[in-house]
């Protein structure tokens, strides 16, 4: 079954959602890029808030001690998503974008290795279990209840962002032509101190211990889930349903487990395994082998 156009539109074997337009996503490969410019990239469900906010902590003070209060969206905003129609080329340098683009349709000036990319991946069972959750939270995502469905939607690669392992193989593939920091969100859930260490490294940023201290502290997923800036508490009415769940949701590696059952875990396994196992990842499927 084809996705709903109500919901998904397609440019270049890509599904974005119709909160954008297929005029401006077209306009992205020439999208102008600064050095300095960090992007954010990930397939949906991986990390990415998480990622968003530690990148946001690390890079404005303001935001470290609380005394800017600017929602993670506005600061860190979405490259294709650009739902308030900002002017990207005013923003102060050194600007900080998030994108669920693939590779292919990144702005085509960084490639050459030119600004920062930080790539998240994610056990793809819990990305599809997340997903799963958040297309009933989502109003601009089709409500699929049935997890069957949904299932085959993700294995056949009909949802939002396409297919997951086209995604990710895609962005490893292609490694060598970017300046790009892989992560996974289960080394991030297992040590969250070295992954923020990590990403000062890539990006240059030397933080004092406490700086570091702070960072973490507000990036863990009990504080995040308090914090209006870091939650996406204050996306609008229409476009969330709050009474069906958040963005934070579970924050932990290995729920696919209480939601699938084995013979969907089967199913999954018999579609997608065998790539899986020709990533350069070893992924983690359950909190006990953190
Ligand atoms: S989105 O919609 O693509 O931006 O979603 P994304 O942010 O990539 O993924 C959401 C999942 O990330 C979890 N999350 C966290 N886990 C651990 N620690 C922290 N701090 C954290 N922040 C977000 C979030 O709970 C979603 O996973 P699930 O499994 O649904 O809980």
């Amino acid at each position: 079954m084809e996705p709903s156009k109500d919901y998904l539109f397609k440019y270049k074997g890509f599904y974005f959602a119709v909160n954008t337009t297929l005029e401006y996503v077209s306009t992205l490969e020439d999208f102008e890029i600064n050095d300095s410019d960090i992007f954010l990239a990930t397939y949906p469900k991986s990390g990415t808030v998480w990622t968003q906010n530690i990148l946001s902590l690390i890079m404005y003070e303001g935001h470290r001690n609380g005394t800017e209060n600017i929602d993670t969206m506005e600061r860190i905003p979405w490259l294709e998503y650009n739902v308030n129609d900002k002017d990207y080329a005013q923003l102060p340098l050194p600007r900080v974008f998030v994108t669920h683009l693939p590779y292919y349709l990144i702005p085509r000036d960084l490639r050459n290795k030119r600004a920062s990319i930080i790539y998240v991946t994610r056990n793809p069972k819990d990305v599809m279990v997340s997903y799963y959750h958040f297309s009933k939270y989502m109003n601009t995502l089709e409500e699929i209840t049935d997890f069957n469905l949904f299932m085959e939607r993700f294995l056949a690669g009909k949802v939002l962002a396409s297919s997951w392992i086209d995604h990710v193989s895609g962005w490893y593939s292609h490694a060598e032509d970017f300046n790009i920091l892989f992560l996974t969100y289960e080394e991030m859930k297992k040590d969250l101190r070295s992954a923020v260490l990590k990403i000062c490294k890539f990006l240059g940023k030397k933080l004092s211990e406490e700086e570091v201290d702070s960072v973490v502290r507000q990036a863990t997923f009990e504080n995040m889930r308090k914090d209006p800036r870091a939650n996406y508490e204050n996306l609008p009415d229409d476009l969330v349903d709050k009474d069906k769940g958040a963005f934070l949701r579970k924050g932990t590696v290995g729920d696919w487990k209480n939601n699938m059952t084995v013979a969907q875990n089967e199913r999954f396994d018999q579609v997608l395994m065998e790539k899986i196992k020709a990533l350069p990842i070893s992924f983690i499927w359950d909190i006990n082998e953190l």
